[in-house]
């Protein structure tokens, strides 16, 4: 085992240094390889964020320090006009499937369902079986497959786990998120954070980080491809799935120490600079406005110890985007030292805008953490980002996670690798595209497509994203034309993109509960309602969402229904039905019990 691991590296190295002394790569490496017997389709890399903004890394106008990013930018295309929806599982059920979320299943997070919704098959938040992820797809075309980090697709049978939907290795965090030091429960949904790997339940080390850790064991798993013959000749598909920058918001004080002190401005100026950034390196129109969230408090109005607090809040978050940067520099080294890395196409991504959290201090305490100043971030710390800072991360957009405003559902897509065209290598395409657009394009790198609405006799969901390879080889501007819409819905918040227009819905919070038109090509911002402006626009797109609603088979929430408020209501009773199944919690029922039944009884014995 160990020799075939240590030779075919060693041919691998052999190939890629020979290749650069002769300066003839490709002719050498061709040849090579056919003799080998090696696969030469592309290794396959995607990297998930959590929770990240538009802006919140370098190569998108951040101030925090992402070269290991910067340099996949650098060296491959960045998309400006990337949309995913604007909520964790919801996106990553369409990004592994290319199926509207509804119909996979996850139509919302489990954690935010309504009674009515978890009783629907489409509402359950787990990946239905009548959907085939991409890893099944590139596993049955002879790849090795792969997944390290948080899945959030299911975990309440075997079934559910990626290791029994195509990842023929897995070390996965099942749930919506997890501390990042322990294996403590961050919401009371949980009891703790529980970890898999390949399907059995594990233990995480002593000195876990969980960007450190997802890392380690991609690594791992991408070495034990090379450990037998058959597996080191296929290409690989490794999905990366970062709990960063989800709550709580954590990281290792060396990196946060390295921002203490920049944001003590504070967010006005922060989501001011990170706006210019944005339109200097031309990702967005240099005359394109923004507009303050009205949730957005004064910072003028903090006292000098608040705005010490969310000076070092904010360095938490910025030091946790820095650490995973970090641990993805050291996965693109790897791949650089084993051979692997001229034939990998990586992109790199997040699931949904910032989450502009604001946990309430008794939630915090409830679960066991505290958020002092002192060590804010490190073990035991419950870290947000804060409503106003969560507005900063999505700058120059409006709103954050959760919403349908831009601020919650664009953001950063890089893709780098040998498939990007020369011509294109640093630069912006301005082209739409959608996370369900991700699938079909896996698939189209690996030479291969989705089987359509039959899956080994079965059926199944088609796939309805587009593929995008196109614009990476740098044959046309956009695969998307006129006609085509982008739309999504999740718990009552909702948006349709069509042309250079786009319909939002946001409802509860400072939001009105109603449709409005934007001209997002113009106004990225969304700060210039156009309903009145443009009725015909409006109308249009409005019948569109209709129909979109209808043949996804979206349910309507309750009119009072705020998908916060919904995550606390599940939460606190979550924990009311864990406390019952210990003993103290089995004595204070019998009590209540006592006091409720006794008397009821009694009286209608009585009677
Ligand atoms: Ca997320």
């Amino acid at each position: 085992m160990g020799t075939n691991h240590f030779s075919v590296s060693a041919v691998r190295r052999t190939i890629t240094l020979s290749g650069l002394l002769l300066g003839s790569l490709i002719n050498f490496s061709s040849h090579a390889t056919a003799e080998a017997g090696i696969d030469e389709r592309p290794n396959i890399i995607v990297i998930l964020a959590d929770d990240l903004g538009y802006s919140d890394i370098a190569s998108y106008g951040s101030e925090i320090n992402t070269p290991n990013l910067d340099q996949l930018a650098q060296d491959g295309l960045r998309f400006s006009n990337f949309h995913t929806t604007a909520s964790c599982a919801p996106t990553r059920a369409m990004l592994l499937t290319g199926v509207d979320s509804h119909r996979t299943g996850v139509a919302n997070i489990k954690e935010a369902l309504t009674p009515e919704q978890a009783h629907s098959p489409f509402y359950r938040g787990s990946l239905n079986h009548n959907v085939v992820t991409v890893a099944t797809l590139l596993r049955d075309a002879g790849y090795n497959t792969s997944m390290a980090g948080k899945w959030h697709l299911g975990y309440e049978n075997e079934s559910l786990l990626p290791i029994n939907r195509g990842f023929e290795q897995t070390v996965t965090m099942p749930f919506s998120g997890g501390d990042n030091w322990t294996q403590q429960a961050y919401v009371p949904h949980y009891e703790k954070t529980l970890w898999f790997e390949n399907g059995r339940e594990i233990t995480v080390p002593e000195d876990f980080y969980s960007s450190k850790f997802i890392i380690d064991k991609t690594i791992e798993q991408l070495e034990n491809n090379l450990r037998t013959k058959e597996n080191s000749r296929k290409p690989f598909f490794s999905y990366v799935s970062f709990q960063a920058v989800h709550i709580p918001i954590q990281a290792p004080k060396a990196f946060t120490e390295k921002y203490i002190g920049r944001y003590k401005d504070g967010w006005h100026v922060l989501r001011e600079n990170r706006q210019k950034a944005v339109k200097d390196l031309g990702l967005l129109p240099a005359r394109a406005p923004m507009k303050r969230m009205l949730s957005t408090t004064n910072w003028d109005d903090l006292s000098e110890e608040e705005k010490r607090f969310n000076d070092k809040r904010m360095a938490v978050y910025a030091g946790m985007v820095d650490a995973m940067d970090h641990h993805i520099g050291r996965l693109i080294q790897y791949l650089k030292d084993s051979g692997q890395y001229d034939n990998t196409i990586i992109m790199f991504s997040s699931d949904n805008g910032p989450a502009a959290s604001d946990v309430p201090p008794l939630w915090i305490k409830m679960l066991g953490y505290n958020n002092d100043y002192e060590t804010l971030g490190e073990r035991y710390s419950y870290g947000t980002l804060g409503i106003s800072f969560g507005s900063a991360a999505a700058s120059p957009l409006g709103h954050y996670k959760f919403h349908s405003g831009e601020g919650g559902m664009r953001v950063p897509l890089i893709v780098s690798g040998a498939q990007v065209a020369d011509s294109l290598r640093g630069s912006i395409s301005h082209s739409k595209a959608f996370i369900k657009d991700l699938a079909p394009t896996i698939l189209a790198l690996a030479g291969t497509q989705h089987p359509g609405t039959q899956y080994q006799g079965r059926p199944i969901e088609a796939s309805t994203g587009k593929n995008l390879l196109p614009i990476f080889k740098a044959s046309t501007d956009s695969v998307y034309t006129g006609e085509d819409i982008i739309a999504y819905e999740i718990g009552g918040n909702a948006a349709l993109i069509k042309g250079d227009y786009k319909i939002t819905l946001n409802r509860g919070g400072t939001n009105d509960d109603r449709w409005h038109l934007y001209n997002i090509k113009q106004d990225p911002g969304e700060t210039e309602k156009l309903e009145a402006i443009e009725p015909a626009v409006f109308s249009e797109l409005l019948s569109e969402y209709e129909i979109y609603a209808r043949e996804n088979g979206v349910i309507p929430v309750p009119p009072n229904y705020h998908q916060p408020i919904q995550i606390l209501k599940n939460g606190l009773k979550a924990k009311l039905i864990n406390s019952l199944k210990t003993p103290l919690g089995i004595f204070i029922s019998l009590i209540i019990a006592a006091i409720v039944i006794v008397p009821i009884t009694r009286k209608t014995i009585s009677k």
